[in-house]
Parts: structure tokens; C-alpha cells; sequence
């Protein structure tokens, strides 16, 4: 059973010890966020933050997917899933996408705010990280646009940081489709782009908006295959645009074509902040329906682990495992640790060897590079363990031969820590790869053998010690 809502959601996690409630008074202004960023950081449970500072109403949930027990949880699985049935799962739902169906009504109605009501502060905002250029009302969150030539609609989760009352403003980064839409044709004929920001989706509609589809291929569709059943859409007030109807906060606006702000800076997917605002989209909201009570969603990125570390490399790591078989690549699977953020990918392969290794190297790079180090293992290593991935990466890698590097203009990420401003500034990228599998030219009778319990043993030795193990006293 997957969930409609957040605070079915919740009370889900409570069962299982996912989520802290917490009844005692919470400051908006950094101390949600500080909770949040340490549970992160200790891979704790979810804070639910339900009596805010300053907020008679109005709830926070700082974290909602940010462990792989709470995505398996908003999946309907069992806490406990491995990480690679998890992996299975999602991409079979993927592959069998449900289109929504639209209801009259639904929970996201139940209070309006129209033009001069509309009040972005009656809200409690968060002020998520210091140094943060303002407070984000939309960090965990997606919006909704329409094609201005087409049916396409697309979701997309982009944060958005609140300038005043009524205005927004975003980060939509020129690669993303809103900025495909926007800046590709509203903003060339001078029209306002009508825009439907959510706040409060269900989690599996909030994880398929910041997960890369094709231009053309519309999210709630995808979002309808994880839940296995249609998502509920409900008509804006303002626009034409259509909102689960069991989101908690749906702010209707325009992004203009005629108007610039100041945006960021914020603490990023990478685990830092980078210096300087820049300019960017001005969003002016029109109208904002919500729950009574409502519960803004947050994602405090940082030091892994966040739910865009979590949730982003999964559905990347998905993709690119299909892209590398497709190629003919003898791939056993492809996984993306969350402490990577985004930055590294572990491909297991079923045959090794320079040859094999260069060309997964080869075919990761033909896209945009958000993998810039990518390490590549024998079958024998369980990805999904990096204990075992660091092993093999440090005695099987040769640090010299077993080593590919080469630049990637126009590559990069523009949040890469480790790029030089000039070179975020380009797109500059580069590629790492390492080699952590045997040589093919190397003779069977050289290959080192390796000591491991289910590796140097008769099995007849290992069944007897695990038939034993309890009785040993372990
Ligand atoms: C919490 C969170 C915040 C994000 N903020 C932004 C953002 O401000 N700008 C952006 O371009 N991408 C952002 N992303 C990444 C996008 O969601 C992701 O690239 C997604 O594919 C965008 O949708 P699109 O492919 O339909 O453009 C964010 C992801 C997460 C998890
Ligand atoms: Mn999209």
C-alpha cells in the first residue's frame, strides 16, 4: 500500500520508529532546519516539527525520504528491502506508468487565499540553513507547467525562496525543463509562464519530480506506476493546470518575463554552499490553497544524507544500468551511494578487464556528466556494500594503469565543490575512472585469490559453521 498523503505517511512511520514527533515549540528560523540536518546526518528517522514558532498553525516535516527504510516505507515495502529490491522495484513500477484521473474536489482546497489575501508568511517558512540567501518555502516540493505548444506537462522539483508577500523566487537551472519551457518560448514572446508550485505531495509524487525524464514524457504518469493506481488531480483556482489534490500547500502564480531577483545562495545537494547570488526567475503568486493545518515539506541538503542524495541517485543509478546493458556492456548492476552525491557511480561487471571498464567509461559519458567518478568492480563485490566497494577499489585499482581521467567541456555541474568558479562558471567537467577489476590478460592461475568466508572454504565447511552459528554462541 503506498500513501496519499503525508500525514497518512506519517503515521505510517510512526509505527515503525521512522519519524520523531516533536510537540515542543520549534523555531522556523534555523532550528528546524538544524534538527532535520543532524537526523540526516545520523541516518535517523524523520522530524516532524508540529508546533512551529510564530505559527499558530502550519506543521514542518524536515527529511521526509531521506533513508532508503522511509523510501521503502513510501513504496509499501517493508523498511528492512535492500537496497537493490528496492532498486528492482522502483523500475519495474516505472516501466508500467498509470495516467491520474481528475476529482472535483479535494483536501488541498480546503482554504483559499486570492489575490491581495495572498500572504507567502502566513506560511511557516523555514529559514533551512545559515547562510542561506532567505527563507525556502519550496525546497521538498515540485511544480507544474504546461508546454506552450503542446499536452506536455511537466513536474519538476525546484526550490523556490520567498521575496515578499506575494513574490518568488527560484533556481531552475537552464538544463531543466521548466527552463526548456520558459526561457524557450514564454520568455521569448514576453508571456508569464502560469505555474502551479506544490507543497506536500504524497512522497512518490515529490520523488519522480526531481528525477531526470525525457522532454515530453510527463511525470504524473510515472508517479501513477510507483503508486500503482492514478494519482488525484484537481483544477487550480487561477489556471489550467491540474494539482494532487491531496497536496498540502498549491501556490498559482506566473513566472514573468519581464522581471529578475536575486537568488540563493543555499546550502546544495553537494554538501556545500557556494559563494554569491545570481539572478534569476521572479515567480508572482495569484493565489495559494492549502490544508488546514498545513504541512510544509523540507529537504535540508548537506553532508549526506539528504532525500534529493537518496532518492536522485536512485533513479539516475536505474537509468544508467539500463543504458549500459543497452549498449551490448556485460553489466551486472549500478548503484549510486547516497554519500556520492551524485558524484559517483559503482558498476559491477560480469566479465573485467581494461577493454570492458574503458567502455562503461566511454558510455557514461555521452550524456551530461553528473557522475564524475565512476568506480568499476568484478561481480564478486556487493555494490550496495561500500565496505566492500572501498576494498576492492583500494587493493584492485592500480593507482597508476587502473586509472582514466579526461576533461568533458560543458559536462560539469554547476555545484561541483571541487570546481574552480571559472570552471562551474563553464560547465566545465571531468571524468575519473577507476579500474578495480583483474586484468583479462592476466592468467586464471595468477589471479590472487581472495580470503573471504564464502571465497577460500570447502562448502562443506561454511554450511556446517553457519548451521552452527547460534549454537558457537554468536
Ligand atoms: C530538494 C531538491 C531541490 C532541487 N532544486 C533544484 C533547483 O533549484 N534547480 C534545478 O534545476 N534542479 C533542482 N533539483 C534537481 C531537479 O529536481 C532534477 O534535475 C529534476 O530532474 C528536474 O525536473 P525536470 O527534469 O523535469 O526539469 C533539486 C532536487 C532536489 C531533490
Ligand atoms: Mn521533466
Amino acid at each position: 500500500m503506498t500513501f496519499k498523503d503525508n500525514r497518512t505517511f506519517i503515521e505510517a512511520l510512526k509505527k515503525t520508529g521512522d519519524v520523531v514527533c516533536i510537540s515542543q515549540e520549534v523555531d522556523w528560523d534555523l532550528e528546524a532546519g538544524a534538527i532535520t540536518r543532524r537526523t540526516n546526518e545520523l541516518y535517523g528517522p524523520a522530524a516532524f516539527c508540529e508546533k512551529i514558532k510564530d505559527y499558530p498553525e502550519g506543521r514542518i516535516l524536515g527529511g521526509p525520504v531521506a533513508t532508503y527504510r522511509r523510501v521503502a516505507i513510501a513504496m509499501g515495502m517493508p523498511p528492512e528491502t535492500p537496497i537493490k529490491e528496492i532498486y528492482d522495484e522502483y523500475e519495474r513500477r516505472q516501466d508500467n506508468p498509470v495516467p491520474p484521473v481528475v476529482v472535483e474536489d479535494g483536501p488541498c482546497k480546503e482554504n483559499r487565499m486570492l489575490g491581495d489575501e495572498v500572504d507567502l508568511f502566513h506560511f511557516p517558512v523555514p529559514m533551512v540553513h545559515d547562510g542561506d540567501g532567505g527563507r525556502y518555502i519550496a525546497t521538498w516540493n515540485f511544480s507544474v507547467t504546461r508546454d506552450m505548444d503542446s499536452d506536455w506537462v511537466n513536474w519538476g522539483m525546484y526550490r523556490y525562496m520567498v521575496i515578499d508577500r506575494k513574490n518568488l523566487t527560484g533556481n531552475p537551472s537552464p538544463a531543466s525543463h521548466l527552463a526548456a519551457m520558459f526561457l524557450g518560448k514564454y520568455l521569448p514572446q514576453d508571456i508569464p509562464l502560469p505555474i502551479a508550485l506544490v507543497i506536500g505531495a504524497d512522497p512518490l509524487c515529490s520523488m519522480v519530480a526531481q528525477q531526470g525524464f525525457k522532454i515530453g514524457e510527463s511525470e504524473v504518469n510515472f508517479a501513477g506506476g510507483l503508486h500503482q493506481e492514478p494519482v488525484e488531480l484537481v483544477k487550480c483556482e487561477t489556471n489550467d493546470l491540474y494539482v494532487p489534490a491531496h497536496a498540502e500547500i498549491v501556490i498559482e502564480g506566473e513566472i514573468l518575463p519581464d522581471e529578475v531577483a536575486y537568488e540563493g545562495p543555499f546550502g546544495e545537494y553537494t554538501g556545500y554552499r557556494i559563494a554569491g547570488h545570481k539572478k534569476s526567475v521572479v515567480f508572482r503568486v495569484n493565489a495559494i490553497t492549502y490544508r488546514s493545518n498545513p504541512i510544509v515539506t523540507m529537504c535540508v541538503h548537506g553532508v549526506p544524507s539528504d532525500e534529493g542524495q537518496v532518492t536522485a541517485t536512485m533513479g539516475t543509478a536505474i537509468a544508467l544500468r539500463r543504458l549500459l546493458r543497452k549498449r551490448g556492456l556485460p553489466v551486472k548492476d549500478v548503484y549510486m551511494p547516497p554519500e556520492g552525491a551524485g558524484h559517483l557511480a559503482v558498476v559491477s561487471v560480469t566479465q573485467g578487464g581494461g577493454e570492458v571498464a574503458r567502455a562503461v567509461k566511454e558510455a557514461m559519458t555521452v550524456r551530461r556528466a553528473w557522475y564524475p567518478k565512476i568506480i568499476v568492480v568484478d561481480e564478486d563485490v556487493d555494490i550496495y556494500n561500500l565496505g566492500e566497494v572501498v576494498h576492492a577499489f583500494s587493493v584492485k585499482c592500480h593507482s597508476y594503469r587502473g586509472v582514466y581521467t579526461s576533461e568533458e567541456p560543458g559536462r560539469g555541474g554547476p555545484a561541483t565543490p571541487c570546481y574552480s568558479k571559472e570552471e562551474r562558471a563553464q560547465q566545465y567537467g571531468a571524468v575519473a575512472m577507476f579500474d578495480a577489476t583483474w586484468p583479462q590478460e592476466w592468467p586464471e592461475e595468477e589471479i590472487p585469490v581472495k580470503s573471504a568466508f564464502n571465497t577460500i572454504y570447502p562448502g562443506e565447511v561454511q554450511d556446517k559453521v553457519l548451521r552452527k552459528w547460534k549454537e558457537y554462541g554468536f
